[in-house]
């Protein structure tokens, strides 16, 4: 049992703790009372996120949005406050806890497991961005400065290129050009943020599947968790870091890259469900969505080597090279996305131009 559970009300004493496996920056834990009440129990990873009051305040400054607008059709978890009044319990060894009531009848999903998971998984981060339309965007405190800043991705890995800690530079040498040839496409979306050519929006910015509570029998999505990295930032960011790792063909971590490429059918089933989901996005918007997968996956496989080269102090890793694994999975992603670049486009064209007003 985490003794941290103590610290917050509970309905009936804590007698069970399992960990849940997921995610791969803080740690989450399914509690169980005598009462048979279920709660997560979550440990903040503070090299991360070193800032839990700001991750705190963004959270509930959109719950509260949220809360106030009738037409939101998606749950928004509460988190309990501890049993002196604060929004997380501080453990004094570098530790942050908080708690949340588990979702009654609700299952997460590591990957779709048949295209309407997708689809669903699509609506309910479509709405996610259009409840929060109207949200006064500079409220929210950024809780890892430069989350999507493409360029400075790159800077911060050619720090980690130049020092090399770990001596591993080496065995990475074609994932280092790799990343560097298509650096200046992966930043266009950054040079398209910065010449005003896309609104800036509230942004989940961790938009897996495994962030989506669906219903376990009715597979509807229930709501949208893991709201710690909310900040401003680009619609496609959300649309295309979705794309990266719920429309692969193959696992994030998977060995075998023969098996990993862009599903095209269920990147279609998405682009269908998130603009459903968000009629409001503007013409600029979707035209930008491949360009938004795109700069995702190569931000995200760029981020994984940058950790493995710096000695995995990020990304919890479970063997060796496991974020030279990821990485390898993002960059394979990208060249079908590259092979692929007419249709995706095309797909995009087909799925909101009947619907957009004219
Ligand atoms: C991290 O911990 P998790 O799985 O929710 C990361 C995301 C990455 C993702 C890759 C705060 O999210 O940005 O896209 O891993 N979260 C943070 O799977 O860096
Ligand atoms: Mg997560």
């Amino acid at each position: 049992m985490k003794s941290a559970i103590f610290h917050f009300p509970t309905e009936g004493k804590p007698v069970d703790c399992v960990q849940i496996k997921t995610g791969h920056i803080n740690e989450t834990y399914l509690i169980t009372t005598d009462r048979g009440v279920k709660y997560i129990l979550q440990w903040i990873n503070r090299y991360v996120f070193p800032n839990v009051d700001a991750i705190m305040s963004n959270m509930s400054a959109i719950s509260e949005f949220l809360r106030s607008k009738s037409q939101a059709e998606m749950a928004m978890i509460s988190y309990i406050d501890t049993l002196d009044g604060r929004s997380y319990y501080d453990d004094g060894q570098g530790g942050c806890w908080r708690i949340y009531r588990f979702v009654d009848n609700s299952v997460c999903l590591e990957r779709p497991e048949r295209p309407e998971d997708f689809y669903e998984c699509a609506r309910a981060f479509g709405h996610f961005q259009y409840a929060l339309n109207g949200f006064a965007v500079e409220k929210l405190e950024e809780t890892i400065p430069g989350f999507h800043d493409t360029p400075d991705r790159f800077r911060q890995f050619r720090t980690v290129l130049a020092a090399d800690p770990m001596g591993r530079l080496r065995e990475v040498e074609r994932e280092v050009s790799f990343a560097l040839e298509r650096e200046e496409r992966a930043c266009r979306l950054h040079r398209m943020r910065q010449r005003g050519e896309l609104p800036l929006r509230v942004t989940h910015n961790d938009t897996k599947i495994n962030n989506v509570l669906f219903d376990r029998d009715s597979r509807r999505a229930l709501c949208v968790i893991d709201l710690d990295t909310v900040m401003p930032g680009l619609s496609v960011f959300d649309f295309g870091d979705a794309i990266r790792f719920g429309a692969s063909t193959g696992e994030e971590d998977e060995r075998d890259l023969s098996k990993v490429a862009l599903d095209l059918e269920l990147f279609r089933v998405f682009t269908r469900g998130f603009y459903e989901a968000c009629p409001s996005l503007t013409p600029e918007e979707t035209a930008a969505m491949p360009l938004g997968a795109y700069t995702m996956t190569l931000e995200c496989g760029l981020r994984f080597l940058t950790d493995y080269l710096n000695g995995d102090k990020y990304f919890s890793i479970d063997r060796e090279k496991h974020n030279l694994d990821r990485c390898r999975t993002q960059f394979k992603l990208i060249e079908s996305m590259e092979a692929h670049w007419d249709e995706m486009a095309r797909i995009v064209r087909e799925e909101t131009a009947a619907k957009t007003v004219v």
